[in-house]
């Protein structure tokens, strides 16, 4: 079996920071050793191959728990394939993604898992998981979710956005929520009030408010919180386990808080877009606002020292990109003159872990945290952990060698998403991936690319039932 050592690193997991060499063997990590040990000079002395990781960090591989690769929106497809997509997130330091299979209202749950499965079999470069998209809550797609769940697909996200498309009433989100009570899966839940914003679409499209900015007026900070205020109630009725995806206003925080206070078991992600990015950005000149259209969207600049703080005080407990990509030209151009017609999405998987490296640079959390948020909780929320999430013996090799000092500049000319522009155009982060592995194979490594399509596989998740 092949044997690696990675010498002379920090290794920092969500626990702990150890001066410690790694040793693997084949697709999972062996062992560690304390830097000088007895048991360190013997590796050093043996053939395995040595990866130097001196003034660099050994991290887990980041673990993206919520992407859309080629996801159909508004008659085009979010531009990622599975293979732009997860070669780009490789690059980002990112090993796993947890992508959303989608049921088609009139389809079966398992039709969309098929499609999905086949959209990324063979083509991944990392490895992947799906939850499913619930579009059709009935008697049978409710039976499906117990065998999805014995298959490993543990997680359901339901919208109360986007009427006649994804969206579900309350009583069928509750019905979803009490299968999931019971057969152990996590209910995930976009919470805008779709309903009431597509009242606020019409009118300001009838008085002409058509620009980029108008979508974020339209889907207000009340209606993600009454929206999340609304889930958390079902979800308490339903003795469910609860996980509001990319929360972006204060107001939606200070529930999610409220209900953990309480001690229920309702969880909150955000995603970068949230922390860096503000209306600001939405109000660009010309059509430029429309690169910065996602949904829930963008707020005003005050809401990022909410999240932050939720990030610090665990009432938000993961952050994920929603990556979602579309081309500013000839995608993201559908909604000129009409905002509703924008495809909902921003590029992000490549950026995540350096994003939020950048925010242990300004001392906004902790370099344990860092980990925490982007690679141990959202694995550990979604049954992947151990093995998945933290450098330990018997995880998984996916380990990432990240140089702390490494000075970037984000750009569309040098990323590696297959998408036309970068929301973070001209950002200077430092910190970067320098060595990238994935089970074990270096996949990246000092700037040249290693991977190959279909060296990813299918994670078969555990329950989320350690939850309650
Ligand atoms: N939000 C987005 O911005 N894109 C995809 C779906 C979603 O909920
Ligand atoms: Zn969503
Ligand atoms: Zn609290
Ligand atoms: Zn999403």
């Amino acid at each position: 079996m092949a044997r690696t050592l990675i010498t002379g690193g920090l290794v920092v997991t969500a626990a702990e920071e150890l001066e410690a060499d790694v040793l693997i063997e084949g697709e999972k990590v062996a062992a560690l050793a304390l830097r000088g040990s007895d048991t360190a000079r013997t590796w050093a002395e043996s053939d395995a191959e040595i990866i130097d990781a001196a003034d660099h960090y050994v991290v887990p591989g980041g673990v993206d728990g919520h992407t859309h690769m080629e996801m159909p929106f508004g008659g085009t497809h979010s531009s990622d394939t599975f293979e732009t997509g997860t070669r780009a997130a490789a690059w980002g330091g990112t090993t796993t993604i947890v992508d959303f299979a989608i049921q088609r209202q009139g389809g079966s749950v398992r039709a969309g898992v098929e499609v999905w499965a086949a959209k990324a079999e063979g083509k991944c470069a990392i490895d992947y998981a799906f939850h499913a998209i619930l579009s059709d809550v009935d008697d049978s797609s409710l039976k499906e979710m117990d065998t999805l769940v014995e298959e490993g697909i543990t997680s359901f996200k339901l919208f109360m956005a986007y009427p006649g498309v994804f969206y579900s009433d309350d009583g069928r989100i509750l019905r979803a929520m009490q299968r999931g009570a019971a057969n152990g899966a996590l209910t995930m839940v976009h919470a805008e009030n779709g309903i009431a914003i597509d009242v606020l679409v019409e009118q300001a499209l009838a008085e002409g408010r058509t620009d980029p900015r108008h979508h974020g007026e339209v889907r207000k900070a009340l209606l993600e919180s009454e929206a999340t205020h609304r889930a958390i109630q079902l979800a308490r009725v339903a003795g469910a386990p609860l996980y509001v995806v990319h929360v972006s206003a204060g107001e939606a925080v200070e529930e999610i808080a409220r209900a953990r206070d309480k001690g229920l078991n309702v969880f909150g992600e955000t995603c970068p877009q949230y922390l860096f990015l503000s209306t600001d950005d939405l109000a660009g000149p010309g059509f430029e606002g429309a690169k910065y259209v996602c949904s829930t969207p963008l707020r005003p600049r005050e809401h990022q020292e909410h999240l932050w703080r939720a990030l610090r005080t665990d009432d938000l407990s993961v952050v994920s990109t929603d990556h979602c990509p579309f081309c500013f030209t000839g995608q993201k151009d559908l909604g000129l003159g009409d905002f509703s017609r924008i495809p909902n999405g921003m590029p992000g998987v490549e950026h995540r872990m350096d994003l939020l490296h950048q925010a242990v640079v300004e001392g906004r959390i902790g370099r344990r945290r860092w980990i925490e948020l982007a690679c141990a909780t959202p694995a550990r929320m979604f049954g992947m952990y151990p093995r998945k999430g933290t450098v330990a013996p018997g995880a998984d090799a996916d380990l990432v060698v990240y140089d702390p000092r490494a000075e970037q500049t984000i750009s569309a000319r040098t990323h590696h998403m297959n998408v036309d522009y970068s929301a973070y155009e001209g950002r200077d982060v430092t910190g970067r991936a320098r060595t990238v592995l994935s089970r074990g194979r270096v996949i990246v490594d000092r700037g040249t690319y290693l991977g190959r399509p279909g060296h990813g596989s299918y994670v078969r998740r555990d329950t989320c039932g350690h939850l309650i």
